[in-house]
């Protein structure tokens, strides 16, 4: 098929402008937690979220009146109502509000990004409904992990992989990277149990010894979220589409 699009994957926020030029959206994902916790948020009527990359951004907002969420290595930051648990961000004390939120790597990852034309935030939580609005758009589509502080993760890449997955069998995209091609082998070496094919990996281990296994299942748990989050002018909103189902 002529003129199929490019799908690709950058594992980490470090390799980003390798890849950067050639893509007109960009899927941020950060499983363990931000993103999974930023789709939770979306889906359970949170009006906006203010990705910001320090806590001393996010101090400052809070000092403005606004509600603020930090998160450093897995735990609150002292003196925020809220981390980064998806489980912070169902109940009606947060709907209809703008919320702040600083993470480890997933906040800045996504202020990273945001020169790109079109940012989505992507987890395993909203799977199906990304991939069939980003097979809809038929664009040059990259997936960026935020990995741990520059490094690698599994996590990410399997739901890169994932993502990878779905688009190139619609049949309207390619790829041409050897770190897609790798992601989707992982993917598909663990779909059939996400959860144990990262027992041994290092964010899994950090969050099971914070007692966070709860947020590890949800977070691993494919299409519980049918928002798609997008970035507006440096505010993450709930993007508004038609419910299309592709034809695979
Ligand atoms: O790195 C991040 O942005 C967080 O998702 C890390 S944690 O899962 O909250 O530890």
């Amino acid at each position: 098929m002529e003129n199929r699009k490019n799908v690709e994957v950058c594992f980490t926020p470090r390799g980003f402008d390798l890849y950067e030029a050639d893509f007109k959206i960009v899927v941020v994902i950060d499983v363990l937690r931000a993103t999974s916790a930023i789709c939770t948020a979306i889906e359970n009527g949170v009006d906006r979220i203010i990705p910001v990359s320090t806590v001393e951004e996010a101090r400052a907002y809070q000092r403005q009146g606004y509600l603020a969420g930090a998160e450093r290595n897995g735990k609150i930051v002292e003196g925020f109502q809220f981390g980064n648990s998806p489980f912070s961000y169902m109940g009606d004390e947060i709907k209809g509000k703008t919320i702040v939120l600083t993470t480890t790597n997933g906040t800045k990852t996504i202020n990273l990004a945001s020169n790109i034309p079109t940012v989505v935030i992507g987890s395993l939580c909203n799977l199906d409904v990304l991939c069939d609005w980003l097979i809809e758009q038929n664009e040059n589509t990259l997936v960026l992990g935020s990995g741990w502080k520059g490094k690698f993760n599994l996590e990410d890449t399997i739901c890169a992989g994932a993502i990878a997955d779905q688009l190139i069998d619609s049949g309207k995209f390619i790829a041409e990277e050897d770190s897609t091609i790798a992601a989707k082998f992982i993917f598909r070496s663990s779909r059939e149990n996400i959860f144990s094919f990262l027992k041994a990996s290092s964010h899994r281990k950090r969050l099971r010894n914070l007692n966070l296994n709860e947020d590890i299942k949800y977070c691993l748990t494919p299409n519980t979220i049918r928002s798609i989050p997008i970035l507006k002018e440096g505010e993450i909103v709930k993007l508004q589409y038609e419910s299309v189902k592709i034809p695979k």
